[in-house]
């Protein structure tokens, strides 16, 4: 997920101090977990009650399994200790949770890079590196690579089985969201539920010319995935707030082949030289070096790649997926430095457009200002509405689609008096000028002590 520079403040020396997704208002800290024990209102929740059904609902292997169990247990008839029929690979869909996959609680590490990469250090193995830093506690690496492996698990059986032409946008999503649900063991659908595992940010699903920030919205016209698209998908999976933001581009005629290679190459150019002490305006200017060595012909017109310069990758905060720093994909000024123990989407964003992105009419997500205080609120819908965020998303960034499968309805009013009141910021469609193409390839990456960890690398990218 992409951080929008803030108009006027970009490539300002201190640019990185202000992001889309900071708070503004520094005083009350409002609890994640909130208003957590409170009944939803029912005023706004619906009655219907397919909440639970949803939450039930098993499918493939994890349903064979059991069934399998009962008919063992039956047979024998006996009280010794069933033996279980542990899962050994994941289904299609996917619905193995990974602490079945991987009992042991060791979830696969990420790519290991050192920090300096020459002749002579190339060949050190990742048991050289320190792999951790003093600013980190004993769950966080486990939180982490679980959630990456989450991510890669579901994004290789979106590529396989979700994504091709013909595909509604909406059944993408759902089928990610779905399979990071069950992969994570957390539904999200009580209370304080989501705060355990779950999505990251609502899935970016961006055709085209929409480089970010656009999401299938509950009752829109459904979006049916063409073969001349060039799809991004990005996804965030978080365990215990530990968020790995990860995305990808899917096109499916070779002649955006060239766009899709110059801004996988720029991606993996960030991670090159992140690093403890990096600043953010060199690693810009190397992305943007490689970036824009490439062009692309599309239908008979040649253009140049363009790094798109008012976007830039971000740390990562626990449940908080835009930190204050920003990684730019351009040259500038920013001396902002990397440090050790800090997370960051490396992310890059190239275009045949004109590299500059508008916010576009619709809506994306919304995101709780977790400094602002709902104390002062007096409309009804508003108050309860804010308490169906606080216990349900707190500061992860949530869509129409979230608030919905909760049973909520009727929020628009409350929602727009969030808005207005700076408690909630809403996010729109980031778009490119019509016509033109844009591509994303995103790691999240580890800064440990003796190298980087790029947690949410895979076979596919
Ligand atoms: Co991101």
């Amino acid at each position: 997920m992409g951080s929008k520079t803030p108009e006027g403040h970009r490539q300002e020396p201190d640019a990185s101090n202000s992001s889309d997704f900071k708070p503004a208002n520094p005083q009350v800290k409002a609890s994640r977990n909130g208003s957590g024990s409170a009944d939803l209102d029912r005023g706004i929740i619906s009655d219907d009650d397919d909440d639970d059904d949803d939450n039930s609902k098993e499918e493939n292997g994890v349903n064979g399994a059991s069934t399998a169990e009962k008919k063992q247990k039956k047979r024998k008839r006996s009280k010794k200790k069933k033996k279980k029929t542990t899962p050994t690979v994941q289904t299609t869909p996917p619905r193995v949770p990974l602490s079945t996959l991987f009992p042991s609680g060791q979830y696969p590490r990420g790519e290991p890079v050192p920090y300096v990469e020459d002749e002579n250090t190339a060949r050190t193995t990742d048991e050289e590196l320190r792999y951790n830093s003093r600013l980190w506690d004993d769950d966080f690496l486990i939180d982490y690579r679980k959630a990456a492996e989450v991510h890669r698990q579901v994004r290789q059986y979106a590529q396989r089985e979700l994504i091709k032409p013909g595909a509604s946008l909406t059944a993408i999503a759902e089928g990610i969201e779905d399979g990071v649900r069950a992969l994570t063991g957390h539904q999200g659908l009580e209370p304080g539920d989501a705060f355990h595992a779950g999505m990251g940010f609502p899935t970016g699903l961006c055709l085209n010319n929409v480089a970010a920030h656009w999401t299938p919205n509950p009752g829109a016209k459904d979006v049916i995935l063409d073969k001349n698209d060039v799809l991004k998908v990005d996804f965030g999976v978080h365990v215990n707030g530990r968020i790995v933001d990860s995305a990808f581009t899917v096109a499916f005629e070779d002649k955006y082949d060239n766009l899709l290679t110059a801004v996988k190459e720029a991606t993996n150019t960030g991670i090159k030289h992140a690093a403890i002490d990096a600043r953010m305006g060199e690693i810009g200017a190397a992305i943007q070096e490689v970036m824009e060595s490439y062009e692309v012909e599309i239908d008979g017109k040649t253009r140049p790649v363009k790094a798109i310069r008012n976007i830039t990758g971000h740390d990562i905060l626990r449940y908080q997926i835009h930190g204050g720093k920003q990684v730019p994909f351009i040259k500038s000024n920013n001396r902002d430095k990397m440090e050790e123990g800090e997370v960051f989407a490396i992310e890059t964003f190239g275009s045949t457009g004109k590299g500059y992105l508008e916010d576009d009419v619709g809506l994306y997500g919304y995101g709780r200002n977790t400094d602002a205080s709902g104390a002062n609120l007096r409309l009804a819908s508003a108050k309860s509405l804010l308490k169906t965020i606080d216990s349900n998303f707190g500061s992860i960034v949530f869509c129409r689609r979230y608030l919905e499968r909760l049973g909520v309805s009727h929020y628009h009013l409350g929602m727009k008096n969030l808005i207005d009141n700076g408690i909630v910021e809403s996010y729109a469609p980031l778009v490119d000028v019509k016509g033109s193409y844009t591509a994303q390839f995103e790691h999240t990456i580890l800064l440990h002590s003796g190298g980087k960890e790029v947690i949410s690398r895979g076979d596919d990218y």
